[in-house]
């Protein structure tokens, strides 16, 4: 009798150098989370569209905890950063950009970034995480890269619901308010992630569980990004940031965070162990260590 489980994505099209570079990933494999190291490059400050929960003070609560990123890097320092960490962290495997904008909002300084970086360390995983605005027009160059990792975040399907959780959408020259900018970004969304797909990358979806807007329309999103192949997805509570539309909304409560990831692990895997690290995240997923690396010209000198 086959297993009646149909939470397992279809790993038909994904190669074996992916699932060996999974195995070494903490976000994607539970199993590798106590024993891999990622670092953030905080190299993307820009962002396109303008989330209720955001505040730009702060970074990108898509992948961070509201913190004020302590560092933006330029694709050399990047480089620099990354050998000094390595230098530090032997069981550093992956390299993620998320930030504290959007990635592909930056897009020149993530793919420089990734470049450098891939020239000095063939052994990297990279990572990176977007909103998906511009997904349709970059997702050929991120296969053309290399990476097998992808998140995006989607926190709604439905037009009239993403019209009450982003502000605007800055897209091709022209500013969308409310429900029509919602609707581009999800089209966007929907068509990028289908690409990847399509080319063996893994992609994970971040939703952020926001009560009373999307908490109840999140099953649907979840199983809308299954069908488009989506390796895992990833609920995350909202974290009210000061001087953000959303400041004044409860903090989602771990109890119905965990009681939505369950539901929603009926039709996907899901992520459990996520921390919503800051753009500049360094270490363990659980001990993070970006204090012990902020860039100083000295620094930079020791690893030329
Ligand atoms: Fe970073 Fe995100 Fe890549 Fe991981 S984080 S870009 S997938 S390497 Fe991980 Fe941090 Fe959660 Fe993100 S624990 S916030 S899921
Ligand atoms: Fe802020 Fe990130 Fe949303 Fe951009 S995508 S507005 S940086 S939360």
């Amino acid at each position: 009798m086959t297993c009646g489980c149909t939470n397992r994505p279809n790993l038909k099209n994904i190669s074996a150098e992916t699932m060996e570079k999974t195995g070494r990933h903490p976000c994607f494999s539970f199993e590798a989370h106590n024993s891999y190291a990622r670092m953030h490059l905080p190299v993307a400050p820009k962002c396109n569209i303008s989330c209720n929960y955001c505040n730009r003070k702060f970074d990108c609560v898509n992948e961070s905890r509201p913190g004020v990123t302590s560092e933006i890097l330029t694709p050399l320092d990047a480089l620099y950063k990354y050998r000094l960490v390595k230098e530090k962290i032997p069981y550093l495997s992956v390299v993620g950009i998320a930030g504290p904008g959007d990635a592909l909002a930056n897009w020149e300084h993530t793919r420089r970034s990734i470049e450098l970086i891939k020239e000095a360390d063939s052994e990297v995983v990279f990572c990176l995480s977007t909103n998906g605005l511009m997904l349709p027009y970059y997702a050929k160059e991120i296969i053309e890269l290399g990476l097998k990792h992808v998140t995006v975040t989607v926190n709604s399907i439905e037009p009239a619901i993403g019209g009450r959780i982003y502000k605007f959408v800055n897209y091709r020259e022209k500013k969308y308010e409310g429900a029509a900018g919602a609707e581009i970004l999800l089209n966007n969304q929907l068509e990028g992630i289908s690409l990847l797909t399509g080319a063996g990358i893994l992609v994970k979806v971040n939703i952020v569980m926001i009560k009373g807007i999307n908490d109840s329309h999140i099953p649907h999103v979840v199983r809308k990004v299954k069908n488009l192949g989506v390796f895992i997805s990833n609920i995350m509570p909202l974290l009210p940031a000061p001087g953000s539309n959303f400041a004044d909304y409860p903090q989602t409560g771990k109890k119905e965070l965990n009681e939505m990831r369950k539901l929603c692990q009926l039709d996907l895997q899901q992520m459990f162990h996520c921390k919503q690290c800051r753009a500049d995240a360094i270490g363990l997923l659980a001990d993070d260590r970006s204090s012990e690396f902020r860039l100083t010209e000295k620094k930079k000198e020791a690893v030329l």
